[in-house]
């Protein structure tokens, strides 16, 4: 079962879409696992864009994610990291294919409302960056045997 971080960022929030993430996660089949409302320090902005430092959109990126609150989630899945992606879109709306989030209520990369996981490996990273162990709920859902095939 693959873990993703999923954040909605900043723009996400004030324009009323965390629901419809939220929404659009859930109907996918995907299982939450944690979820906390915060506004990101600057030092867990960095230390999770650290891979962007340097890059001339980077000072931008930070501003833009400690603005304002987020929401920030682990989904759990088979598949999840590629499903999540897709759902999401690509990085800049603009090729984003329909009916994706980026898609449908974004214009911009530098405000495109939300963070997925990119790999297995950092789902499991940003996991444990953003969330302590205990804060991670193991749970199963009557209908998971409808959703996950094993
Ligand atoms: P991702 O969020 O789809 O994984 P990344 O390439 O990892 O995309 O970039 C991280 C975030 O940095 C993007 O979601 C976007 O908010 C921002 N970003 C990426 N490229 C640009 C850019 O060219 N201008 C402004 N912001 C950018
Ligand atoms: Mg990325």
């Amino acid at each position: 079962m693959e873990r993703s971080l999923v954040l909605v960022k900043p723009d996400g929030v004030q324009r009323g879409l965390v629901g419809e993430v939220i929404a659009r996660l859930e109907r996918r089949g995907l299982r939450l696992v944690a979820a906390k409302f915060l506004q990101v320090p600057t030092q867990l902005a960095e230390t999770h864009y650290a891979i962007h430092k340097g890059k001339p959109f980077y000072d931008g990126l930070i501003a833009y994610i400690t603005s304002a609150p987020v929401m920030a989630m682990v989904w759990e899945g088979p598949n999840a990291i590629a499903a999540i992606r897709q759902t999401m879109g690509a990085t800049r709306p603009w090729e984003a294919a329909p009916g994706t989030i980026r898609h449908d209520f974004a214009l911009e990369v530098g405000r495109n409302l939300t963070h997925a996981s990119d790999s297995v490996e950092n789902g499991a990273a940003e996991t444990a960056l953003w969330f302590k162990a205990e804060e991670l709920v193991e749970w199963s859902r009557d209908v998971d045997r409808w959703i996950f095939e094993k």
